[in-house]
C-alpha cells in the first residue's frame, strides 16, 4: 500500500523549499517527455522544471509531444536509447502505457510522473509527483453548495482531455460532492480539452443548447483556461459571468485571478506548478542514496475566491513561470 506523502505547501513556498532541499544532481541527464502547451499551467509546469533543473546542474533533455501519446512514447524510446540517468513523463491520457515502462525498467532507467497517473502497475515507476484530483472536484463542489446555499442550480461542467486522470478524478470529486445534494444538478458535460478555444466552443453550444444560458447557474471547469474560455462565451451571449453563471474551476493561473478582480470568476482550486522539484528530489535521494521514494507524492490544493485578495494572487503569481 503506498504511503501517501502529503506536501502541504503552497506555489512559492515548494520552489523556495525545492531550492533549499536541492542535492547534488550536477550533470545527470534526465529526460522530461511534455504533455505540450494546452494550458497557462502547463506552460508554467515547462518553465518551472527547466528552471529547477537548471539549479542542480541537470541536463534536461525536453521533449513536447503535442498533446499526442504516440509522441511521448517516442521520446521515452528516445531517451531510453540515449541512456539517460532518468526520466520525467506527464503522461497525456492514463492508459498504454506499459510496455514502453517496461523498456524503461528493462534499461535499469527511474521514471517519475509528473502531474497526471497512469493505469499501469506501480513497479513501472519511482514515484509520481501529482495534486489529488479527486478531491480537487470536491473542493470546488463545495464551494458551490455553499455559495448557493439550498437554491436549486443547474451545472454545466468542461471536462479535460478525455482519459486523462484529471478529467476522470476532477469530475468524479465534483459530481459526487454535488450529487449528495437536492438541490445542484450536472445539466451537461464535454471535454474542452483543458484549452480556452475549446472551452469556449463548448460553452457557447451549452448556451445555445440552454435558452441563451436562462436554464444556468454555474460553469465547473476542470481548468482554469477552458474557464477564461467559458467566461468569452458567456459575454458573447450577453450574460455576466461571475454572477448570472457562476464561474469555478481548477489551476490558480494569473488569468482566473484577474477575471475574479473583474467579478467575472468566483473561485478556483490552486494547483502548483512546481512537480519537478519534488520530483528531482526524490531522484536525488535514490540515484546517490538508493533510497526509494513513495509512490505518491501529493501536493496542496488551495481554494481561492474573490474574497482572497485576487489582485494580490495575480502579482504573486506573474513571477512564478507562467
Ligand atoms: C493537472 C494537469 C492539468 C491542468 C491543466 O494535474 O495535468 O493539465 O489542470 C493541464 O491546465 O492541461
Amino acid at each position: 500500500m503506498a504511503i501517501i506523502t502529503k506536501l502541504a505547501l503552497g506555489a512559492g513556498l515548494a520552489a523556495l523549499l525545492s531550492t533549499a532541499a536541492h542535492a547534488d544532481l550536477t550533470g545527470k541527464v534526465i529526460g522530461f517527455s511534455q504533455i505540450g502547451s494546452e494550458s497557462g499551467w502547463r506552460a508554467a509546469e515547462t518553465s518551472v522544471t527547466k528552471s529547477e533543473a537548471e539549479k542542480r546542474g541537470i541536463d534536461l533533455k525536453f521533449a513536447d509531444a503535442q498533446q499526442k501519446q504516440e509522441n511521448q512514447i517516442k521520446a521515452i524510446r528516445g531517451f531510453i536509447a540515449q541512456g539517460v540517468d532518468a526520466i520525467l513523463v506527464a503522461p497525456v491520457v492514463s492508459t498504454g502505457w506499459d510496455e514502453v515502462l517496461g523498456e524503461a525498467k528493462e534499461a535499469n532507467i527511474p521514471v517519475v510522473l509528473l502531474d497526471r497517473g497512469v493505469d499501469a502497475s506501480a513497479d513501472l515507476y519511482l514515484t509520481g509527483v501529482a495534486s489529488d484530483q479527486v478531491k480537487e472536484g470536491a473542493v470546488a463542489g463545495k464551494w458551490l453548495i455553499d455559495t448557493v446555499a439550498g437554491k436549486d442550480c443547474s451545472v454545466v461542467e468542461l471536462e479535460g482531455t478525455v482519459g486523462s486522470s484529471p478529467a476522470i478524478n476532477r469530475k468524479k470529486g465534483f459530481d459526487d460532492a454535488v450529487g449528495a445534494t437536492a438541490n445542484i444538478k450536472v445539466i451537461r458535460s464535454q471535454t474542452g480539452d483543458f484549452t480556452r478555444a475549446k472551452g469556449k466552443e463548448v460553452m457557447e453550444g451549452f448556451l445555445k443548447a440552454e435558452g441563451g444560458g436562462k436554464g444556468i447557474c454555474a460553469v465547473y471547469a476542470h481548468n482554469d483556461d477552458m474557464a477564461v474560455g467559458a467566461i468569452q462565451a458567456i459575454k458573447d451571449a450577453g450574460l455576466k459571468p461571475g454572477s448570472d453563471i457562476l464561474v469555478v474551476s481548477i489551476d490558480g493561473v494569473p488569468d482566473i485571478f484577474s477575471a475574479m478582480v473583474a467579478g467575472e470568476a468566483n473561485a478556483t482550486v490552486e494547483l502548483t506548478p512546481n512537480m519537478a522539484g519534488p520530483a528531482f528530489d526524490a531522484l536525488d535521494a535514490y540515484l546517490n542514496g538508493g533510497t526509494a521514494p513513495e509512490k505518491a507524492i501529493i501536493t496542496e490544493s488551495k481554494l481561492f475566491t474573490q474574497a482572497d485578495d485576487p489582485q494580490g494572487e495575480y502579482d504573486r503569481r506573474k513571477g512564478l513561470g507562467y
